[in-house]
């Protein structure tokens, strides 16, 4: 009974997705949508290659559609398509009322051509129960950081969030590139070209009015550091996180392009270390701090570095770890060392449509490990009312991560 009532309320609440590769539709292409899109998503490439044998380069040489026609057939045609992400593709048809029956790729390719990009927002919007997304707005980004140097009007639905990881983590060829906007750095960290930094990322922090700075990170990440990372990240960007009250989002474990030829797909995982993640929010008490990590092996400890920190939200199943048998041990996980004070997921989507699977996967998991641990409240005698289950629900779908961009330290 009660369990069902908890089921229903994550069912029922509108998310907001607090960390996305999508753009706001001002953005022009920069928001991709459409089987195509979903059938070149990155994880599909990596796992396309399980499979087939076609050169690196030649498959990089095709257009996109003919990517997209090789995934289908060999991820989805020559082998039944169970992984979390080929799932996933089929998910996000399904809601969409397409006939997954069919197989018909060309049909979809159809039926996506007719859409109308407004429209379909809303469609996704709708279908998925999301009332807004965060993006990941790089500034380093020629192709995005036009659109902000223009100024656009904001489709509320798709809120900012400055992304950094070009000045933090190659600061030797950011460097250029400052000079060329207009700053006065030198390739020394020097108390002017520190100032310099200060100064670029305070602006862009406030041109874009970014929700939150983020940054990804290895899993070799310490601190404290004295290289240009260390450097940079403890005189030049907390400093600013602290005067505009902006949460610093770390993504702790990736490793890129481990595989070069795979491009994006490349990425793997590491095992970090939390000890650079406490010092952070020890040394900085007056900064927020938001953590996700990539590998398993770190969520216990990253759920026990919340529960010393205030100042640490944890937030999410990144990448690897999202999927429904991970995200099932790690939601119980952090309910049971964190009580309600996280935020269990983000879709990390880079096709609009995928927010439809992520979300459809996601609620049915973390609906479960809920609707448990309230049975087992229930089964003490403490009877939640529907008003706390609905009020708990909204905090672990966005009321937690809305609740801590605002607060102070
Ligand atoms: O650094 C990030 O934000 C990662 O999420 C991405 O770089 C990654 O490619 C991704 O899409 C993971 O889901
Ligand atoms: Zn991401």
């Amino acid at each position: 009974m009660i369990g069902q009532k908890v089921r229903k309320a994550v069912n029922a609440v509108r998310v907001t997705d607090i960390h996305t590769h999508l753009y706001d539709p001002a953005f022009g292409d920069l928001l991709v949508w459409g089987v195509d899109e979903l059938l070149t998503y990155h994880y599909l490439i990596a796992e396309y290659f399980r499979y087939s044998t076609t050169s690196y380069a030649d498959f990089r040489a095709l257009p996109k559609q003919a990517q997209a026609d090789a995934i289908w057939k060999t991820l989805f045609v020559d082998h039944s398509p169970v992984s979390e992400a080929c799932r996933g593709v089929l998910t996000a048809l399904d809601l969409l009322g397409l006939p997954v029956k069919k197989r018909d790729l060309s049909f979809y390719r159809k039926w996506f051509a007719k859409q109308d990009v407004g429209k379909h927002i809303d469609r996704v919007f709708d279908l998925a129960g999301m009332r807004d997304c965060v993006m990941t707005n790089d500034p380093f980004d020629d192709l995005e950081r036009p659109v902000w140097l223009k100024g656009y009007k904001a489709d509320e639905r798709f809120k900012p969030a400055l992304r950094i990881d070009p000045v933090l983590l190659g600061w030797s060829s950011a460097v250029a590139k400052l000079i060329e906007w207009g700053y006065a750095v030198t390739r020394e960290l020097t108390p002017k070209t520190l100032d310099e930094i200060r100064r670029f990322l305070r602006e862009w922090a406030k041109r874009t009015k970014g929700l939150y700075v983020g940054v990804s990170l290895p899993p070799t990440f310490h601190a404290p550091d004295e290289s240009d990372t260390g450097t940079i990240l403890e005189q030049a960007l907390l400093p600013v996180c602290e005067e505009l009250n902006l949460p610093l989002a770390l993504m702790i474990g990736v490793k890129r392009r481990v595989n070069p030829e795979l491009t994006m797909a490349g990425d793997a995982v590491g095992t970090a270390r939390i000890e650079p993640v406490e010092h952070l929010c020890a040394k900085f008490p007056k900064n927020k701090f938001m953590l996700t990590m990539l590998a398993r092996e770190n969520q216990q400890a990253a759920c026990v570095a919340a529960r010393k920190f205030r100042n640490l939200h944890l937030f999410g199943c990144w990448w690897f770890v999202n999927n429904p048998s991970t995200i099932r041990e790690m939601t119980e996980q952090r309910v049971e060392l964190l009580g309600l004070s996280f935020t269990p997921q983000h879709s990390d989507a880079r096709v609009l449509d995928q927010v439809l699977y992520k979300w459809d996967h996601s609620r049915k998991v973390i609906g479960d490990v809920l609707a448990r641990k309230y049975e087992d409240l229930a089964a003490t005698g403490w009877a939640p009312t529907d008003k706390e289950i609905a009020r708990d629900v909204e905090g672990l779908f966005g009321g937690n991560f809305r609740d801590f961009i605002m607060r102070g330290c």
